[in-house]
């Protein structure tokens, strides 16, 4: 028996926080065709079950493209079952919505609620017990407590929330990991952090955070995806499926060498793609290393430069200047006077050595007038 486990997708995310409204829109229908994909992936190895272990959505408002296509894959797809459990971001939207556009829930779509719900899921002669329940602040630290499940079935537990080492009271949706230990689980899917994650809970226990299925910004570098279970009765095997359709990559590249933009825009090329980042990807770039003062980076140049090549990339200049103080000795301008007074402040201890690097390195690129200073 297959069973896909995937959470986080957070379908109708806004995304305005790098993209301006076209590139959001076009990011948006990708997390939605990544999920419809995920379902026809499904179909073709021949997957049973889709557990869905919250935040299918982002927000309340969803969009009827998003709705109806959820809908479909699901109706579409009867051979399939599909287990949503809803996270702190779904709202009661898309099952209201669905219930009032098409008359009912699809047979197949299994919910859960803020009680433990137990599915049965068969298939020839492997038989699980799916088990789930949304987590609230009411229910948070009771809720484990009341989790009774039959070891000598195979079973398969799912939740949303962050997980935590001892069971606190708090408002937050909490998982008090530990305390799951040696309750008959085979499988714990859980949701809500986004990066992936598989490791043992005990000696019969995997638990696993399959991450969102796309990386929306850079929070969320890496390689994204979805957990296959490769179920038989002799144990579940989990496997992490890189499925994104573009990865965020956060990188920093040493421009020490560089001497001018054009040598940066080749260097951060070099290095992206001895990394295997592709131009379908978005990249965060830090500019590192040490550079002479006087040379002059063009932040914008070099960002339209690289934007041509990549789906999204942001430039940061965390350079440090080189400032070699001889040459500024006998300067007779107003930024040799400016250097040397600095230089005598940081010999007093007015300032500390950094901070009169970082007055120099402005200063003198304000004397030297490079449009931009920070
Ligand atoms: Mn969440």
């Amino acid at each position: 028996m297959k069973i896909i486990h995937t959470a986080d997708l957070h379908l109708d995310s806004k995304l305005s926080r790098y993209f301006d409204s076209a590139k959001a829109s076009q990011r948006r229908n990708e997390l939605l065709l990544s999920f419809q994909k995920m379902v026809e992936y499904g179909s073709t190895v021949g997957v049973s079950a889709i557990i869905i272990a919250g935040d299918l959505f982002d927000v309340r408002k969803i969009s009827a493209t998003a709705r109806d296509a959820v809908y479909s894959s699901v109706v579409n797809n009867p051979d399939i079952e599909f287990f949503y459990l809803r996270g702190n971001h779904d709202a009661d939207t898309f099952l209201n919505q669905i219930t009032e556009k098409y008359g009912s829930l699809p047979e197949n779509l299994k919910m859960f609620s803020g009680d433990w719900t137990s599915y049965v899921h068969t298939e020839g002669d492997v038989s699980v017990v799916i088990t789930g329940a949304e987590i609230t602040k009411e229910n948070n630290t009771a809720l484990v407590d009341s989790l009774s499940l039959d070891r000598k079935r195979i079973n398969i537990v799912t939740l949303h929330g962050q997980e935590v080492p001892t069971a606190g009271k708090t408002d937050a949706e909490v998982i008090p990991l530990p305390m799951y230990r040696d309750r008959g689980i085979d499988y714990l899917a859980l949701g809500h952090i986004h990066a992936p994650k598989i490791e043992k809970l005990d000696s019969r226990c995997t638990y696993s955070y399959c991450g969102c299925l796309e990386g929306r910004g850079f929070d969320e570098v890496g390689e994204r995806g979805f957990n296959l279970l490769d179920i038989t009765n002799d144990g579940i095997k989990v496997t992490f499926v890189p499925f994104a359709k573009r990865t965020v990559f956060d990188i920093s590249v040493d421009v020490s060498d560089c001497e001018n933009s054009g040598d940066v825009i080749a260097a951060v090329r070099d290095f992206a793609s001895s990394k295997g980042i592709a131009d379908k990807d978005m990249l965060k770039v830090r500019l590192s290393g040490k550079v002479p003062l006087d040379t002059e980076f063009d932040l914008n140049y070099i960002t339209q430069n690289l934007s041509e090549e990549y789906f999204f990339i942001k430039v940061l200049d965390e350079t440090e200047s080189l400032i070699d103080f001889e040459s500024f000795a006998f300067d007779k301008s107003l930024k040799g006077e400016f250097v040397r007074l600095l230089k005598k402040e940081a010999e007093k201890g007015t300032l500390s050595e950094e901070e009169a690097a970082d007055c120099i390195a402005m200063g003198v690129r304000l004397l030297m007038g490079e449009e931009k200073l920070v």
